[in-house]
């Protein structure tokens, strides 16, 4: 088993975990306006994400978030020699009173954010290709509150009840993945950093949507208020803290 680690003691990841302390890490502020406009950047082409047809999906509770196995069909096309094929989705959240993404926007939170991690086609499976340079591609999607349910996230949301105990799963039936994301997938930023979890490696090529999410106020509460972790405490505040650029750039596909 792994090195135990909680999100209430950030500062001792960077003790246990080499990389935690690097120059590119992630989740980080996005200051919209030193943002770099990329008109070249290619738009986002998913494919396989229509998983209505596919058969069940395992969704399980792994003390550190609320995770979604996905099938290598599921793919990111990247221009010639860069496909990433989906491993599996999660959340960020926090609680009523702290919005939980990872990513801010002008230092500003959203309740919660969907990350789809996928990983360089060339390499084996997902932990072979975390630790390289060019393995991962996450894509990251912001929550916000909106009047209405929204019907995909129930998909998920609704089986939450099922998975309460840590390291706990079910299966929920296959749907259209791409309806998890915002509706617009053209205005995004691209930036170079890490997992946002011990051993933080230095190998995602973040993709943050502009426009976000909306769920009802009672399906966030479904995600702030269900899950437990170890001894049986609430799963909840499971964001990392903004890190320090060290002079990356931020691309954006839009001005
Ligand atoms: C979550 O803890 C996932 O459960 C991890 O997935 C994931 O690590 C980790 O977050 C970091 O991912 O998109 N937030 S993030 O940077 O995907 C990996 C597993 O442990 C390697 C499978
Ligand atoms: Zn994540």
């Amino acid at each position: 088993h792994q090195h135990h680690w909680g999100y209430h003691d950030q500062d001792a990841w960077l003790f246990v975990f080499e990389h935690c302390s690097g120059k590119a890490q992630s989740p980080i502020n996005i200051d919209t306006h030193k943002v770099f406009y990329e008109p070249k950047l290619p738009p986002i082409k998913l494919e396989g994400y229509d998983l209505t047809d596919s058969p069940a999906l395992t969704l399980i509770n792994n003390g550190h978030t609320l995770q979604l196995s996905l099938p290598s069909s599921m793919r990111i096309m990247r221009g010639f020699d860069h496909v990433y094929v989906a491993a599996q989705l999660h959340f960020h959240w926090g609680t009523k009173e702290v919005p939980g993404s990872e990513h801010t926007i002008d230092h500003v939170h959203f309740p919660a954010e969907i990350h789809v991690v996928h990983y360089n086609s060339k390499y084996a499976d997902l932990i072979e290709a975390a630790s390289k340079a060019d393995g991962l591609a996450v894509l990251g999607g912001f929550i916000g509150i909106g009047l209405h349910d929204n019907d995909n996230y129930e998909k998920i949301l609704s089986a939450l009840t099922d998975i309460s105990i840590e390291e706990s799963d079910t299966e929920i039936p296959g749907f259209n993945v791409r309806h998890l994301l915002p509706d617009s997938l053209d205005r995004f930023y691209r930036y170079n950093g890490s997992l946002t979890t011990p051993p933080c490696f230095q190998t995602v090529s973040w993709t943050v949507f502009n426009d976000s999410i909306r769920v009802s106020r009672r399906q966030l509460a479904a995600l702030e208020d269900t899950l437990k972790t170890e001894h049986n405490m609430l799963l909840s505040k499971n964001f990392r803290a903004p890190q320090l650029l060290h002079g990356r750039k931020v691309l954006a596909s839009f001005h």
